[in-house]
């Protein structure tokens, strides 16, 4: 079965531009998922980066990966 990759970011994010450098230079593909950051978050952010509630969020296979520079290194 193919893995599920889904990014949660906000487009004009320097940190999600960075994620998404990383992705196409690995040639993954990944499901995008625009986030509003105002004062309604998604439930689906607030429940994947529960501690500090930023963008970008990697889930692969349903676990989430927070913090721009550890994704990529992921
Ligand atoms: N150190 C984090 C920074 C992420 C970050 O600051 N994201 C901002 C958007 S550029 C955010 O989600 N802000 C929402 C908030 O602070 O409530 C990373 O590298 O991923």
């Amino acid at each position: 079965m193919a893995d599920e990759v889904v990014l949660l970011d906000f487009w004009p994010s320097m940190y999600g531009m960075r994620v998404k450098i990383a992705l196409a230079e690995k040639g993954i593909n990944y499901e995008y998922k625009e986030r509003n950051l105002g004062k309604h978050k998604s439930p689906l952010l607030l429940q994947m980066n529960s501690v500090h509630k930023k963008i970008s969020v990697l889930i692969h296979n349903g676990k989430p990966v927070c913090e721009s520079l550890v994704i990529v290194q992921y």
